[in-house]
């Protein structure tokens, strides 16, 4: 069975799916789109042979789309994702989920109403194959009790409409959902350090900034978020256990020798540093949407990581340690 797609928001990011799954991705084909710019949806459509719906009510209610994806802009993904729930259709959405919890709950709520499964968010880290190496490692215990780790997360620029509260709930969102799943355990709080700021980009920023992140058992997560670091996508990590540390290797694929010396390249976007990543984690998703089946994060992860977020934002404006809310995990999501 081909799992026909409609996508909503074919930007880049959406686009870069649509290349993966009429490229290398099995048992899918994107039948359908929409976006806000109607000029983008029919140019996107006509290059893949797909139809544009006016609006993203009409595709998700098109009996043509078995599937919905959802790579519109953070604030626009509640009404669709909802609306999907309602058709009884398997959704995929982009990271954030929603850029608050109170919203994230709202699509919990209608979601466990349903009594089915059907919301998968873009948390893409979780197919990445070094960090699945790391957890591997951490999770045996053959180095002990995981007591620190050590992120940063490097962007060479942002967009223009990058926003403050960005810096936390659109990139620091990353680690917060993959150090949930690196850990197995909730964070109890956060904090932001704002250390000297950079000159070459936007003076609304606090860039960089250091978010300290608490989990339920102690284990203390700093992430430096650094977005307009100019030379290229780094990403680090390293977790520091009680018998040794494990950490993200350099992720180049050749190094160069010659008369300028040695060196290798660094990424130049997520794109690039994840494709791997997203390849599985999207192959992952049409193949459980044509078995009936649920796969990859939940509502619960896109909720929880948007309070974390929640508490993140709130420490970037107050000073001091802020106490993430959260409710209880319901037994639906366990
Ligand atoms: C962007 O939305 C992403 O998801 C990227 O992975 C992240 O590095 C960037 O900071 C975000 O703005």
């Amino acid at each position: 069975m081909t799992v026909r797609i409609g996508m909503i928001g074919p930007g880049g990011m959406g686009q870069a799916h649509i290349d993966r799954i009429h490229s290398v991705i099995a048992g899918g084909r994107v039948v359908a789109v929409s976006d806000v710019d109607e000029v983008r949806a029919k140019e996107v459509a006509g290059r893949i042979g797909a139809t544009a719906h006016p609006d993203s009510a009409s595709l998700i209610g098109s009996d043509d789309v078995d599937a919905v994806m959802i790579c519109s802009y953070g604030p626009a993904h509640e009404v669709d994702v909802l609306a999907a729930i309602a058709a009884g259709k398997p959704v995929f959405c982009e990271k954030p989920l929603t850029p608050t919890a109170e919203a994230a709950l709202r699509i919990m709520e209608a979601e466990q109403a349903g009594g089915r499964r059907l919301v998968t968010v873009g948390f893409m880290r979780r197919f990445d194959r070094s960090y699945r190496q790391m957890k591997a490692l951490l999770d045996s215990g053959e180095l002990g009790e995981t007591l620190m780790v050590h992120c940063a997360h490097r962007n060479p620029t942002v967009p223009d409409h990058y926003t403050w509260d960005m810096a936390i709930n659109d990139t620091a969102i990353h680690e917060v959902d993959t150090m949930r799943w690196l850990l197995g355990e909730e964070f109890v709080s956060a904090r932001v350090d704002k250390p000297k700021k950079t000159s070459l980009r936007f003076e609304h920023l606090q860039d960089p900034l250091v978010l300290i992140l608490e989990t339920e058992s102690g284990v203390r997560v700093d992430d430096e978020i650094f977005v307009n670091c100019q030379f290229g996508y780094d990403i680090r990590c390293e977790a520091v256990a009680e018998k040794g540390t494990v950490s993200l290797a350099d992720q180049n694929a050749i190094e160069v020798r010659d008369g300028s010396g040695h060196r290798n390249s660094i990424a130049r976007d997520h794109n690039d540093r994840f494709w791997g990543a997203f390849v599985t984690e999207v192959q992952e998703w049409i193949s459980a949407v044509s078995r009936g089946e649920h796969t990859g994060s939940t509502s619960w992860d896109g909720y929880a990581a948007a309070c974390v977020c929640d508490a993140g934002v709130k420490a970037l404006t107050d000073d001091g340690v802020v106490k993430v809310e959260m409710i209880a995990k319901p037994a639906f999501y366990a």
